[in-house]
């Protein structure tokens, strides 16, 4: 496992500003596998001004350009994809299986998107008399968390390098080993020096740092919501762009007749997908009151087939969280479930059956959760699942709306009408109808205090620019 002790920064590997360091844990067992430095202020000023230098260039080469320099880097990826499975597993402790078909694969399908939207984007047009152009915002600092630890990245510079931007990154602290591979990548694929840099280092230090440094145009920020207020908040200070995915508390909602079998296999399948620690997870299921018993047995059933276990076995679905404080908090979630008198089905805050060390949970279910419970409210980040129950339509529309999130969703029904129906009065940024399909092109992002901005296809690159007109 690769661990640079430096900062990635004008093109090569440069000693950090300070002697601090962070240490890099294996969360299935505890175990340190590298350190990294902890980036200061001063490393962060001196990568955005690496970035502002290479900005001219980059900014003026050609698209076509600017393409080929995306392949360059979707093949790097694409050639290191078995490392990237394993360094993920090794930090975040990904099931290796989700690691080789997701983390590994899904960057490389999202670069290329971008490298043939660099080529085919019009990058200008005709308004009236007018040429309106679409530039290059600036430099980007690109602040990323841990649970896609290597799509988070690509999510933010793919399209930046197709905009003409440059960027800082600074990756979160629990998963900064993938970082510094796909630094190896961008350095592989010949993007010329200064227009990607990498700072590793604490949000509160580094991160606070490069939202707040005057040299960038553009804070583009995933993580909690309540980093993204003060992300807002510094980048509203400085008149800065800011693009912010949050958190979420999606509800998949099934209506009367629907699929109910395939429908909760999915559910609890998703919220098990990489232990229930993605943004968009749906973590509220709404049944009709006549079908909500046997939805909840056929739930409990089907959880019960995702045994946690060590994520380098490719058999297993279910790994450890991420870190220590992830685990505390997932485990306080399910306490308070207990406590505001939700129905524990399966699971519960104990570690699971001989996994004492790591940082293990029980695949857990809530039947009978009400929508002013905390765990019907607040964003779990753990396989938790909360069923809820439902009269009519319009009660199950105002439970899929009463959160302070807007994020993802679902709905199953027989009738596809009937479900896109029902879809276009939730409050959310995206709902899979059927289950769906995955579209690396559509748009993705949120409402409400889900967040602002959004990322991948057209709309994702259009972050990352700015309008000119040019009257004539
Ligand atoms: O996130 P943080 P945490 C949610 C999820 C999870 C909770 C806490 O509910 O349980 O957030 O996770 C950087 N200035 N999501 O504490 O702190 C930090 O270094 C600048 C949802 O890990 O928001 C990291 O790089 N930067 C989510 C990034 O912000 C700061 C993904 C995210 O960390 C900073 C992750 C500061 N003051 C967690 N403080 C999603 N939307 O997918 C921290 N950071």
């Amino acid at each position: 496992m690769i661990a640079h002790d430096g900062m990635f920064i004008d093109g090569s590997w440069r000693p950090a500003a300070g002697t601090g360091t962070i240490e890099v844990l294996n969360p299935a067992d505890e175990q340190v596998i590298g350190s990294v430095p902890g980036g200061t202020a001063e490393d962060v000023d001196a990568a955005v001004r690496a970035a502002r230098a290479a900005l001219p260039g980059w900014k003026a080469t050609e698209p076509a350009r600017r393409s080929v320099c995306l392949e360059a880097l979707r093949d790097a990826l694409a050639a290191r994809q078995d490392e990237i499975a394993a360094t993920v597993t090794a930090e975040l402790g990904s099931p290796v299986g989700f690691a080789r078909r997701v983390h590994a694969a899904l960057p490389v399908t999202v670069t290329d998107s971008y490298a043939r939207l660099a080529a085919s984007h019009p990058f200008e047009e005709r308004i009236g008399n007018s040429t309106v152009l679409h530039e290059a915002i600036g430099v980007v600092g690109a602040i990323t968390p841990w649970n896609y630890p290597l799509h988070q990245i690509v999510a933010k510079v793919a399209p930046a390098l197709a905009a003409g931007c440059t960027l800082v990154l600074k990756p979160a602290e629990d998963t900064p080993l993938t970082a510094q591979l796909f630094a190896e990548c961008v350095a592989a694929a010949g993007v010329p020096a200064g227009v990607f840099n990498l700072v590793t280092g604490l949000g509160p230090v580094a991160g606070q740092a490069l939202a707040e440094h005057p040299g960038v145009d553009l804070v583009s920020f995933t993580g909690s919501t309540a980093v993204g207020k003060k992300i807002g908040s510094l980048a509203g200070a400085g008149v800065k762009r800011v693009a912010l995915e949050l958190g979420g508390k999606s509800a998949n909602v099934i209506l009367p007749g629907a699929d109910l079998a395939k429908a909760v296999a999915a559910n609890v399948a998703d919220v098990c997908r990489n232990t229930g620690q993605s943004c968009d997870t749906l973590s509220r299921t709404l049944v009709h009151a006549d079908e909500y018993d046997e939805a909840v047995s056929l739930a409990a059933a089907a959880l019960a087939k995702y045994v946690p276990g060590d994520p380098t076995d490719p058999d297993v679905r279910v790994g450890p969280l991420v870190n220590a404080r992830q685990l505390a908090r997932v485990r306080g979630y399910i306490a308070k479930g207990i406590e505001e008198g939700a129905r524990l089905v399966a699971g519960g805050p104990e570690a699971p059956e001989g996994r004492e060390k790591g940082f293990y949970v029980r695949p857990t279910l809530f039947a009978d959760v009400t929508p002013e419970m905390t765990i019907a409210q607040e964003e779990i980040f753990g396989p938790v699942l909360s069923f809820m129950r439902y009269a009519d339509e319009e009660e199950a529309l105002r439970i899929a709306n009463g959160t302070v999130y807007g994020l993802g969703g679902a709905v199953w029904a027989t009738d596809e009408s009937r479900a896109v129906a029902f879809a276009r009065r939730m409050e959310t940024g995206q709902v899979d109808i059927n289950g769906g399909k995955y579209n690396p092109l559509a748009p993705f992002g949120g409402h409400k205090q889900s967040g602002i901005g959004r990322e991948m296809g057209v709309h994702g690159l259009a972050e990352y620019l700015h309008t000119k007109s040019l009257q004539l």
